[in-house]
């Protein structure tokens, strides 16, 4: 009892933080995109091709969230964009009061918009408002057509669904009609775009939807 009591208050806090997140992003017009993913589904590539394609016009910042390790982060600092850092020493997602304490790492006067690479686990950053305007998840080809089917909660949530690694499909078995169907079953207006990071295929719609998140917040 007094357990639940107390996890209450934690997840409290934590919406509480998220909003305040949200209020500072807002404040300078940023759009923020908190991307989800297992381990190795590309997401450190996808935003290495999105700031090598538009980090001329648009300026782009990213929070990385690890487990251990700065490596993601140092990736990201080779393409001269604001970078910070997140260790969460063992827990598996962000929360809203981790990625405030990183906020403070960037000048938001010289941001256009926000990425946070969140941990890579396929449940727990489900659950967890950062404070964000839009969800991307990822899914590449080699994981297997059936994870939007066996993880709904954190695709339930995501507003763009990725699924990168299209190079890879004449290697393995990936039904991509059902992946898609079964995406839409679980969230109808889902947003669905195929991509590879490695050559480039498909990325011009994912470039094409973020110059319109930056645009229509008239920066
Ligand atoms: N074949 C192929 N490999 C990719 C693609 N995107 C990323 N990778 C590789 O997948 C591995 C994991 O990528 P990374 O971006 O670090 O994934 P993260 O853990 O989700 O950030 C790396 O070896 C990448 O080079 C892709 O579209 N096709
Ligand atoms: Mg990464």
């Amino acid at each position: 009892m007094t357990k639940i009591k107390i996890f209450s208050n934690i997840m409290k806090s934590d919406e509480d933080m998220a909003d305040k997140n949200r209020q500072l992003f807002e404040q300078f017009h940023i759009p923020v995109i908190n991307i989800m993913s297992s381990p190795g589904s590309g997401k450190t590539s996808l935003l290495e091709k999105t700031i090598m394609a538009l980090g001329e016009k648009i300026r782009i910042a990213v929070l990385e969230g690890d487990l251990q390790t700065d490596r993601d982060a140092q990736r990201i600092s080779k393409l001269n964009v604001q970078v910070a850092q997140i260790n969460t020493d063992g827990a598996c997602h962000l929360d809203a009061n981790m990625v405030n304490k990183a906020l403070s790492a960037f000048d938001f006067n010289k941001v256009d918009l926000f990425f946070i690479e969140n941990v890579g686990n396929l449940v727990c950053p489900a659950g967890f408002d950062l404070g964000e305007n839009w969800r991307v998840n990822l899914v590449s080809v080699p994981e297997g057509d059936d994870k939007v089917i066996k993880y709904p909660v954190i695709f339930r949530k995501c507003d763009v669904l990725l699924l990168n690694k299209i190079d890879l499909l004449p290697y393995v078995q990936f039904d991509r009609e059902r992946f898609k169907k079964e995406a839409w079953d679980i969230r109808p207006d889902m947003k669905i775009m195929e991509i590879s990071c490695l050559t480039g295929e498909g990325l011009s719609d994912w470039f094409a939807w973020l110059k319109k998140l930056v645009s229509k917040n008239n920066i």
